[in-house]
């Protein structure tokens, strides 16, 4: 059965319609330039190697799918000179009609930050690494951003070697330091990842760590879950629905996982997953539900980097329709009743339901490309960025060292 059966052309249309028009994710500026694995990178002739390259491109994703507004920015890759870069990023926003969003801190890769940042043993380097977390803030604030999205990556590898009760002291303290930095409007978001690049424990290592740590810290902390940190198995949606249940759902990072950490493309391994996480915000009636921030979190080392990105945006809308059309009405009576299977039928039978025709109407409808992937094929940009950037990251080849 799916959704075709129990509702008219119009009444999926009309679904479908309201559901594509209301749906906006955010694109990451990482995701369109040269990265790679620990085992090296691979480059690819069309990666951007500039900020405005990467304004540049997410227009172009933009003009192509319609819903991609705005582009995270890492702080130390997209404003290396911290808040003095703030006129240029401006500047670009002006030029490329695409508003900078969340404010992503590094506090992996500088070499101080080797036993760690923000839990690191030293007062002095989880000092600095406080600093780093206010000029996020500060970023934020002055480029309008609604949220500073934190990922520490800091933990150990040996048990013994740290002491996980100190550091999580440390945390709090560093955390509650930078929520009382935000301005009314802005918000912290914690993310959790399970292991890597720590492999015995991760100091935020799931969504009740970083939930206490947000609450801990403030009012306008909260969660952030990125679809790729969860070990094998979790019923990610059971989280989504209780961060929603307690209001400490601030947003997610989209990607996919087979194995582990998160970059692969959303949706390639378990699209039904991402079906069943949509369907409980959209069915939730919890507090803070529709500010929820949607975000992708990717940076293909093998695929073309505007390729991948626009096959997770059209994944994501496709599956976002999906989730719209389940009768919630009729499935709260079905699992009222323990009608099991009529439930089961009614629920997946909106994922099953084929919503690509009536996405292409919608797309037609609102002037844009009924394939977003064909129109990038065939619209030249991709010649044009390979052959103004094809040297630059010929001569970048770097080999591992
Ligand atoms: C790392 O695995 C996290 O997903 C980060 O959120 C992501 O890689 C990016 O660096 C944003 O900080
Ligand atoms: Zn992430
Ligand atoms: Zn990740």
């Amino acid at each position: 059965m799916h959704a075709g059966d129990t509702l008219t052309s119009e009444q999926l249309q009309t679904r479908v319609f309201a559901a594509l028009d209301s749906f906006r994710i955010e694109i990451p500026s990482w995701g369109f330039s040269n990265t790679g694995t620990r085992f090296g990178k691979f480059t690819q002739a069309a990666a951007a190697t500039t900020i405005e390259e990467k304004f540049a491109d997410a227009a172009e994703v933009n003009k192509l799918t319609g819903v991609v507004p705005t582009m995270a920015l890492h702080v130390l890759w997209d404003l290396p000179n911290g808040v003095s870069d703030v006129p240029s990023i401006q500047a670009l926003v002006k030029k490329y009609g695409i508003q900078s969003g969340s404010i992503n801190p590094n506090l992996f890769q500088d070499q101080e930050y080797k036993y760690g940042s923000i839990c690191n043993p030293s007062t002095e380097i989880r000092g600095n690494a406080l600093a780093h977390l206010l000029d996020s803030v500060e970023i934020g604030r002055e480029l309008g951003a609604k949220d500073v999205s934190l990922w520490i990556a800091d933990g150990s590898n040996y048990p013994g070697t740290q002491s996980m009760s100190k550091r999580i002291g440390y945390m709090e303290e560093v955390l509650t330091s930078t929520h009382a930095a935000l301005a009314p409007t802005q918000r912290m978001l914690v993310e959790y990842k399970p292991f890597e690049p720590a492999f015995y424990h991760t100091d935020i290592a799931d969504w009740g760590m970083a939930l206490e740590l947000a609450r801990r810290a403030g009012p306008q902390a909260k969660v952030l879950v990125d679809t790729g940190h969860h070990l094998q198995g979790t019923n990610i949606e059971q989280i989504v629905t209780w961060l929603l249940h307690v209001g400490g759902l601030g947003g997610f990072h989209f990607n996919d996982r087979k194995y582990a950490d998160d970059d692969l493309t959303l949706g390639s391994i378990d699209p039904y997953q991402v079906f069943r996480i949509f369907h409980e915000i959209l069915s939730s009636d919890a507090k803070g539900v529709d500010d929820i921030a949607f975000m992708i979190d990717q940076s293909h080392n093998l695929k073309g980097k505007l390729e991948a990105m626009i096959q997770t945006v059209v994944t994501a809308q496709e599956l976002y329709a999906k989730a719209a059309l389940v009768d919630h009405a009729k499935l709260a009576e079905l699992q009222q009743s323990c009608r099991l299977v009529e439930a089961e039928e009614t629920f997946r039978g909106a994922f099953w339901t084929d919503v690509r025709p009536i996405i292409r109407e919608w797309r037609e409808a609102r002037g844009l490309p009924a394939s977003p992937l064909a129109a990038l094929a065939e619209g030249g940009y991709m010649e044009k960025i390979t052959a103004e950037r094809g040297a630059k990251n010929a001569a970048s080849v770097s080999s591992y060292a």
